[in-house]
């Protein structure tokens, strides 16, 4: 009888001889070939949770795989550790944000160390470390030297009863979250990186990132939103001046009804002196909140302002001046010509107003004499008509012809425009890396010098006023000024918390270096090669840390242009809810299933409905603790459900019989080494019956599968086929020699390719077997290729009917290795004569067609 696997002495022990021998310690060698992994660094909340355990189970097989082959690797962890909900847990708990943030992090650290995670420790920071922000503040002054910072002012949300500026995750509804008052909108100075800059290169950029899912690049495209379109002028009939908008669609301008002016236009602001109703109007708006999304959702609202327009192409036709919610100031021009058949907003504004809608664009089938607009606009492609010169033309040449029009009258010009706003970076909070500026009443806005730094942020704070801490402070804010040395005023805005994790990446590389933020060694590691996180933050992180790096590439500080070259973003982790009869959640503790698919709630005996897997959450009270799943069963455990359960983009089931599942197969593997009679060492193979030559092929073509699996990213194919081996292995029979050599080759194999994805027990299995290195030091397994061969089927190639070719393939290659290897072949490509493949019908381990 063999033991059974200790899994909490076994992990705990591999976990401190990694740590003692310093195994992951990565060390830079222009020698070796780098290979730098990165899972998205934690917020640290206190706790770890299963959507962590997921990200980084996956960057640590990558990591670990990569080592095995050759690579020198880095794989370093921080924590994103500014932010609002330390100066919450501060406020409510009295406790330092720095004292609530450092703790957590010594409660995660421990929780992800028991994971096993090959991390070299040494190169870990929290954003919130002096020795982190004060390179930081010398980046901001250097983006400022370098024209990627200024300061402008800037609308924010203000909450008239406590006085302060709030995060829009403090607005709720419209309302401040402490105090429930509406939230009104306030100008105030703000600082911007001038992302904008670099709309186009970041764009462009995208489609080489040939690596990246596809639906990341399409969201960071749309968020930039590049559109062509026309800047033009209507002529106000009233007075000496004229309305300029901007508009995507110039060929609609004969279907224009109104135009509309931004609540924040300088004319609407103008008129707003005068007219109390317009006044009030305006004040109604600024009551709204201020992010796009709540403005698209909001009732259209329009107030008309009696001023009227000429239309560009026709001075006798007039059109009403409206000021309308939904008209953006940052966007354009601040004022736009409503076309109300032609865009969803403008005919709901239209509707409400009594305003014209005449359709200017026909639908394919459609027909003049019919086509109306009812209560959708029609936004696709078309023939414009009732539009006098345009008369005829698709939509894409009637925009070309506006555009030509209105630039021969000289009402305006084509233009270029981008959704993509600068990134405004100042927030009116404590937790977050002051921006080192002084502002003096005569020199203006002065960056601190740099042998001044770092700006410190003062520990003596309260938060019991509502509002900035760092304004209340009594002494902090008050600094001479660097220019004429006169008393003058720290600015008290810190850093939103996207700027420490625009460039954190970069720091891990040259975590040691005291005197700047980065090194030479940064230009070794850098660019990440494998990036893996959540799909969360594929806009706006991805996005910053895009743009952070072209400016610090602008400013020196590295030589590179993108961050990122390979990026994984994994899916979400769920698990069935449990609802009580009276329609509350209750914890899955107090659950019981019954066989025949019913539940029951433990305490009281009724019945409990069982939802779908929800993503989880503490509301809906189907949180697994990561903690609970390592204490009783091992990371290895938690480790392999997470990989074999379902594809890594995809949502993962949280549930207790895959748990199960995997932990049995632990303790089978542990068996398998345990009760193995097998030769102590390797000796050379004798001459191998047919069972055992059949099982040693299995073993050889498990590394390559495994080996492809691994680099695609599909680990439960990897887990399955590591099953099979295992199964394959089981069918050994020891007590021959033959056939016990080649267990013990499988059982070494086995080992190393189990290593990437379960490291605690492959390196137990690795000292059962004998090895007295380290199975985290030792080369990736090596496929004997002539193994593989009876694996191989030669089929044949035909071009245009006639027999070009043979090719030699694996058995079951896919269609597409097959097309590719038949369209390679010289002699097909001779029967092409240049001409590219029309068809290609592969049908598989057979013959391949290809029409020429
Ligand atoms: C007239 C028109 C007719 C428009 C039509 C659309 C359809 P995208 O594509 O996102 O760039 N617009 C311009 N500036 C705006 C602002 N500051 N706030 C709100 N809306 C604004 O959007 C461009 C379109 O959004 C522009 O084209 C303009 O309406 C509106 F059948 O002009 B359009
Ligand atoms: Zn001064």
């Amino acid at each position: 009888m063999t033991t059974r696997y200790n899994v909490q002495a076994s992990e705990s022990k591999w976990q401190k001889i990694w740590a003692e021998k310093q195994s992951f310690k990565a060390v830079a060698d222009s020698s070796r070939p780098k290979y730098y992994v990165l899972s998205m660094l934690p917020y640290p909340s206190g706790r770890i949770h299963m959507g962590h355990v997921r990200n980084y189970t996956l960057g640590d097989v990558v990591a670990r795989l990569k080592r095995a082959q050759g690579f020198n690797v880095l794989h370093p962890m921080g924590w994103d550790a500014f932010g609002l909900p330390a100066e919450n847990a501060a406020r409510d708990r009295k406790i330092h944000p720095a004292a609530w943030t450092y703790d957590n992090i010594k409660n995660m650290r421990t929780e992800l160390q028991r994971m096993g995670l090959s991390i070299d420790w040494s190169r870990e920071f929290a954003t919130c470390d002096v020795t982190y922000y004060k390179h930081q503040q010398k980046l901001f002054l250097d983006f400022l030297k370098g024209g990627f910072v200024y300061r402008k002012e800037a609308w924010a949300n203000w909450d008239p009863v406590d006085q302060t500026v709030l995060a829009n995750e403090q607005v709720i509804d419209g309302k401040g979250w402490r105090s429930g008052a509406p939230v009104e909108k306030r100008k105030l100075s703000q600082w911007f990186f001038r992302i904008t800059e670099y709309a186009d290169p970041l764009l462009n950029a995208l489609s080489h990132l040939k690596r990246w899912p596809e639906k990341v690049r399409i969201m960071q495209e749309n968020w930039i939103g590049k559109s062509a379109g026309a800047q033009l002028r209507f002529e106000l009939v009233d007075r000496k001046d004229s309305i300029e908008v901007f508009t995507t669609r110039p060929d609609t301008l004969f279907g224009a009804s109104f135009i509309a002016l931004s609540p924040h236009h300088p004319l609407a602001a103008e008129l707003a002196q005068k007219d109390a109703k317009l006044a009030a109007f305006i004040a109604e708006c600024n009551t709204a909140g201020t992010s796009e999304a709540v403005i698209e959702a909001a009732e259209k609202k329009g107030y008309d302002t009696g001023l009227k327009t000429r239309h560009v192409f026709d001075e006798n036709w007039m059109l009403p001046v409206y000021v309308a919610n939904f008209v953006l100031m940052e966007y354009g021009t601040g004022a736009i010509f409503g076309c109300p058949a032609h865009d969803q907003r403008d005919l709901e504004f239209a509707h409400k107003y009594g305003l014209d809608v005449l359709p200017v664009v026909l639908p394919p089938d459609a027909d003049t004499t019919t086509f109306k607009i009812t209560n959708e606009a029609y936004i696709g492609p078309g023939k414009i008509y009732n539009s006098g010169p345009l008369d005829g033309l698709t939509v894409e040449e009637a925009k070309i012809d506006a555009i030509a029009k209105i630039e021969q009258c000289g009402a305006g010009h084509g233009v270029v425009q981008y959704r993509l706003r600068d990134w405004c970076i100042s927030r009116q909070r404590y937790w977050g890396c002051p921006i080192p500026i002084i502002h003096c009443s005569t020199c203006g806005a002065v960056p601190v010098p740099e042998k001044d730094l770092p700006v410190k942020l003062p520990d003596d704070v309260t938060f019991e006023k509502p509002g900035n801490p760092l304004d209340h402070h009594p002494t902090w804010k008050n600094a001479p000024c660097p220019k004429c040395n006169t008393p003058a005023r720290r600015e008290t805005d810190t850093c939103d918390t996207f700027v420490d994790s625009s460039w954190y990446f970069a720091r891990y590389c040259s975590a040691h270096v005291e005197d700047k933020p980065l090194d030479a060694e940064a230009d070794y590691w850098l660019p990440v090669d494998q990036y893996v996180g959540g799909v969360e933050h594929a806009i706006l992180h991805l996005l910053y840390a895009r743009f952070f790096t072209r400016a610090m590439k602008a400013t020196h500080h590295v030589k590179i242009e993108e961050p990122f070259t390979s990026l994984f973003t994994q899916g979400m982790i769920g698990h069935e809810c449990y609802v009580a009869t009276n329609g509350e959640y209750i914890y899955p503790a107090d659950v019981q299933k019954n066989s025949n698919g019913t539940a029951t709630r433990i305490s009281d005996g009724t019945s409990v409905r069982v939802t779908p897997s929800e993503k989880m959450s503490k509301s809906k009270m189907n949180v697994v603790d990561p903690d609970k799943i390592i204490d009783g069963y091992g990371a290895d455990t938690a480790r392999l459900f997470m990989l074999s359960d379902s594809p890594p983009e995809r949502d993962l089931e949280w549930t207790d019989a895959g748990v199960d599942g995997a932990w049995r197969y632990l303790n089978r593997l542990w068996r398998m080494v345990a009760d193995a009679q097998i030769p102590a060492q390797k000796t050379p193979m004798p001459p191998l019956g047919e069972q055992a030559e059949k099982i040693r092929r299995v073993t050889h073509k498990t590394i390559v599968d495994i080996t492809n699996a691994f680099e695609r990213f599909h680990f439960n194919g990897a887990v399955a086929k590591v099953r099979e081996l295992s199964n394959a292995l089981d069918d050994l029979d020891s007590a021959k020699a033959d056939e016990a050599w080649v267990l013990r080759e499988g059982l070494d194999v086995l080992a190393q390719l189990l290593g990437p994805m379960l490291p605690h027990i492959a390196e137990e299995m690795w000292e059962k077997l004998g090895h007295t290195t380290m199975l985290c030091d030792t080369p990736w397994p090596k496929a004997d290729l002539a193994l593989l061969v009876e694996d191989s089927v030669t089929i044949a190639v035909q071009v245009n009917g006639k027999l070009r070719a043979t090719i030699t393939l694996p058995r079951d290659a896919s269609r597409t290795d097959a097309e590719e290897a038949a369209l390679a072949n010289e002699n097909v490509q001779r029967a092409m004569a240049g001409n590219p493949a029309k068809k290609v019908i592969v049908v598989p381990n057979k013959i391949v067609n290809v029409v020429a």
